[in-house]
């Protein structure tokens, strides 16, 4: 059982994991675990202070550095009692690392994980030195807060874990999984406001709508994220591949209106 401690003033945004979809369902089939352990617990004062002015002057609130570091004690207790040692602290910001579906499978392997949600301006860069092991980013955007950049992170991580999906395939053919963007998806109805479903859908040929799919991947990659494609790089029989779709989208926006 992984088991994941999240150091946060706000553990009842959590129920938005633990409460709904594949990630409730994980938690009831107890493939993980989540823990809180709130700064604001550890305070003496009888305001129950977890924040104060930047030196240096400027706008906003700073956390301090000593509720959060007797939080994460606790957390590392924990993680050691139940695991026999503490995974490593992370921090959630956009000064981070950024993340990828690789780092999320690194992640998957460890039993133990205790994130830091910071809030405010953000957290005493002594705290962050002496406690942190490594900072993560969800992408060049500011939150309110890493609860959610927090989630997301577990999120990514928990359907990794095997029997958190029904499906047993569905984890291994997830976008990125082959460093590519996913195919379109059809449902019914077959037609819908005058589109027809792609005709290949319908013929039966396995191996064909696998190929198909497989194109669409790369041809989306192409169009979306070349950067993720110039990273991958792509064999002879891709190339031919590849060649296909830019054919016909060429073709389509030519004759387009
Ligand atoms: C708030 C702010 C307000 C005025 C001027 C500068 C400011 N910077 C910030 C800020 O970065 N606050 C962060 C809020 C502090 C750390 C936790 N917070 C956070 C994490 N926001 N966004 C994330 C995050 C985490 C992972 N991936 C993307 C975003």
């Amino acid at each position: 059982m992984r088991r994941y401690d999240a150091i946060t003033l706000f553990p009842e945004m959590f129920t938005a994991l633990t409460g709904s979809g594949i990630t409730r369902r994980a938690l009831e089939r107890g493939l993980y675990q989540v823990s809180f352990h709130d700064p604001r617990e550890f305070t003496n004062d009888a305001h129950r202070t977890v924040d104060d002015r930047p030196y240096g002057g400027g706008p906003g609130m700073v956390m301090l550095p000593e509720p959060l570091t007797q939080a994460i004690a606790q957390a590392r207790q924990r993680q050691a009692d139940a695991l026999g040692a503490s995974g490593p602290v992370i921090y959630l910001s956009p000064q981070g690392t950024p993340l990828t579906h690789g780092k999320i499978l690194e992640l998957t392997r460890l039993p133990g994980l205790i994130l830091l949600c910071g809030r405010y301006e953000g957290v005493d860069q002594r705290l962050l030195d002496h406690e942190v092991d490594e900072e993560i980013s969800l992408g060049d955007f500011v939150l309110s807060g890493g609860e959610l950049a927090a989630m997301a992170l577990i999120d990514a991580i928990v359907r990794q874990l095997p029997g958190a999906l029904n499906d047993a395939g569905s984890a291994q053919e997830d976008s990125f999984v082959a460093g590519l963007l996913d195919c379109p998806h059809y449902t019914r109805p077959e037609v819908f406001g005058n589109e027809q479903i792609p005709e290949v859908l319908l013929s039966g040929n396995h191996a064909l709508i696998r190929r198909w799919r497989f194109k669409q991947s790369l041809g989306r990659t192409w169009l979306r994220r070349p950067d993720l494609l110039a990273q991958r790089g792509i064999n002879e029989e891709e190339s031919r591949l590849l060649e296909e779709f830019q054919e016909e989208y060429h073709r389509k926006t030519r004759t387009e209106a």
